[in-house]
């Protein structure tokens, strides 16, 4: 398959009863809020602004799925890390993750965005372990590469990998504002969704 992806909106879903069939396959896209998943999303599909920015962070709890190509989606996954999130809709979220990712039979991976000037936190690292736990793939952007100098992003590379050490999980510099690692994600994606 090649990386020219005719992206479509497809649905938000609130709730379960709203996902898109569960036929094809699909990656999900997650991240803490602010992290700069949007503008992943977008410069990977090379739309402007099909991943909408959200004027209430971390209070959106829709499941946006996208379709790349026939039986080939996109799931852009709410936001998590904001503190003044009440608990109630923290628990929703908790919900909507654990069934997303104990029964969608299209998630074939899982490409998580990661501020590199953060680096690896522990809602991170939770997300990563419920990918693997269910057989999924998963590929770490290290976001705003271009923020940090080049010393700074080897070592953020080599922390992360060295985390992820003994597992699938993959990961790169990317950077949506320099168009940094726009070729690697693609590679990454088009490998999941083709490959056995
Ligand atoms: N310097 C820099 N800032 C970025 C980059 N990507 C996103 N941002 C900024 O980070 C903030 C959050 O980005 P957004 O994509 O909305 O994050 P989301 O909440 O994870 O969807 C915005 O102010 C973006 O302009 C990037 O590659 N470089
Ligand atoms: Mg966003």
């Amino acid at each position: 398959m090649s990386t020219y992806w005719n992206v479509k909106f497809l649905t938000s879903a609130a709730t379960v009863g709203q996902f898109v069939a569960d036929s094809g396959r699909e990656a999900a896209f997650a991240g803490r809020s602010n992290a700069g998943k949007s503008a992943a999303i977008n410069a990977l599909t090379g739309r402007a602004s099909i991943a909408r920015v959200s004027r209430t962070p971390g209070r959106t709890q829709l499941i946006n799925f996208f379709e790349l190509a026939p039986e080939r989606r996109l799931v852009d996954l709410p936001g998590y890390g904001f503190a003044k999130v009440p608990d109630a809709v923290r628990e929703r979220w908790l919900m909507l993750m654990r069934h997303y990712f104990e029964r969608r039979a299209s998630l074939v991976g899982l490409i998580l965005i990661v501020d590199s000037r953060r680096g690896l936190g522990e809602l991170d690292r939770a997300m990563l372990e419920w990918a693997l736990a269910h057989g999924r793939r998963a590929h770490v952007l290290l976001s705003k590469a271009d923020k940090l100098n080049r010393r700074e992003s080897i070592e953020v590379l080599r922390a992360t990998r060295a985390a992820c050490a003994g597992t699938a999980v993959s990961a790169q510099l990317f950077s949506a504002h320099a168009r940094r690692g726009l070729d690697e994600a693609r590679a990454v994606l088009a490998d999941w969704f083709t490959t056995e």
